[in-house]
């Protein structure tokens, strides 16, 4: 948790002033920890390098709209962004490497989708003991529609050789001081989906600055770090990428651990496709109700599998009834579910959504702690005050 007095030290003077679109408008005491109201009701996780985070009241469209979708920056993001000028390299492992720019891309079949993005780490925060990094809430999530070339069209053009088995992106954000630059990469077998592109458009426009224009990776149903934002290079490679994006960070220890044991990185994997998971959008945590008829809804999304239930609670986790799904759905986007019910009389309630997917995968009562709070999917409770 930070305190104020802390928070305000780190963001005092720059910061502050290079994302004057993001005023201070609300806090907590000072023993609370720290949310702060941005623009358009965004949380700002941090100010250093833009971190904002949905609202979860937000999540009751099936298409996030571009102000509300969180913002998830490692470094500082370009300072030009003249899609005219900008290029798209593509070398490593290939009969020709080959230079495309916006017009180019523009050529090639354009493919759209609407995807499920969500930052491995949200809900870090929720975990206990807390551990470094973002201490994102519930909102590092969001769904869009993303449209652009596919990645493999881009490929076959350059011709990947046969030895090519991973596929590396770069983007063009500014790399701070000693801190390596954000490369990743992808197994060639993702690379070359149908699914896979180079998105150039997101909800029907431009992509906006924050979320990667003129371009990004969109590898859909994985980990939101898979899609590499402001994208200048695409490098075919003959092994996985070295670097500390892939190692250590994003990785999952593969056998659960304790809070205080180390995990050699031979005893760890890296991320790849999203858990199932729900988010309870309303009621709000900690509202008071004025009717015992209660309208509870939400989200629920599983990655590269499909959302098959989404059960409530509204007694704890005691019981459980499934809800009902939206009509709207897409593989890799989650389903908007709603659940109607009576409260039998005024009261404090637990409400709880659990959803399950179409790999018999289901949502864990508790966090499975890990030394980087990834991949947090557990049962979130939301408590509610009736009075009729
Ligand atoms: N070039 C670049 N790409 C990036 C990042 C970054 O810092 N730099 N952050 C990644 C992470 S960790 C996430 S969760 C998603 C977030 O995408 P968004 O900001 O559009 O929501 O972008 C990914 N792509
Ligand atoms: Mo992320």
């Amino acid at each position: 948790m930070t305190s104020r007095r802390g928070f305000l030290k780190a963001v005092s003077g720059a910061a502050v002033a290079a994302y004057a679109g993001y005023p201070l408008r609300a806090r907590a005491a000072d023993d609370q920890p720290l949310v702060v109201a941005g623009k358009d009701g965004m949380i700002v996780r941090s100010y250093r390098f833009l971190d904002l985070e949905t609202p979860v009241e937000y999540f009751n469209n099936w298409i996030t709209p571009a102000p509300h979708f969180f913002v998830r920056n490692h470094m500082h993001e370009p300072t030009t962004f003249d899609s005219q000028a900008w290029t798209l390299r593509i070398r490593g492992e290939v009969e020709k490497p080959l230079t495309l720019n916006m017009a180019g891309l523009r050529k090639l079949e354009k493919h759209s989708l609407v995807n499920t993005l969500e930052c491995a780490g949200n809900g870090r925060g929720l975990q206990n003991p807390r551990v470094p990094g973002v201490q994102w809430g519930r909102g590092a999530v969001g769904t869009a529609r993303f449209a652009g070339p596919r990645l493999r069209d881009l490929l076959e053009q350059a011709g990947v050789k046969p030895g090519g088995k991973h596929v590396s992106f770069r983007g063009l954000d500014e790399v701070p001081g000693e801190v390596p630059p954000f490369i990743r990469s992808i197994p060639i077998e993702k690379a070359l989906d149908a699914d896979t592109i180079v998105a150039l458009e997101m909800n029907g426009a431009p992509l906006p600055k924050h979320n990667g224009f003129p371009a990004r990776v969109l590898v859909p149903g994985w980990i939101g770090a898979a899609s590499c934002k402001w994208l200048s290079e695409i490098s075919v490679l003959e092994k996985e990428f070295e670097g500390n994006y892939m190692n250590p960070g994003y990785r999952m220890p593969n056998q659960p651990v304790k809070p205080a044991e180390t995990v050699k990185s031979e005893d760890t994997h890296p991320l790849t496709a999203l858990n199932v998971k729900s988010l309870i959008s309303s009621p709000g945590d900690g509202s008071t109700l004025k009717s015992r008829t209660v309208h509870v809804q939400g989200v629920a999304w599983a990655g590269e599998a499909d959302v098959t239930v989404v059960e409530i609670s509204v007694d704890g986790g005691a019981t459980w009834q499934p809800g009902e799904l939206g009509h709207d759905q897409a593989r890799y986007a989650w389903r908007l579910w709603s659940y109607q019910w009576k409260a039998p009389k005024d009261g404090e309630y637990v409400l709880m959504s659990r959803a399950t997917d179409s790999q018999a995968r289901t949502q864990p009562p508790q966090p499975v702690w890990n030394p980087s709070g990834y991949l947090n999917n557990a049962i979130d409770p939301v408590r509610i005050h009736v009075q009729s």
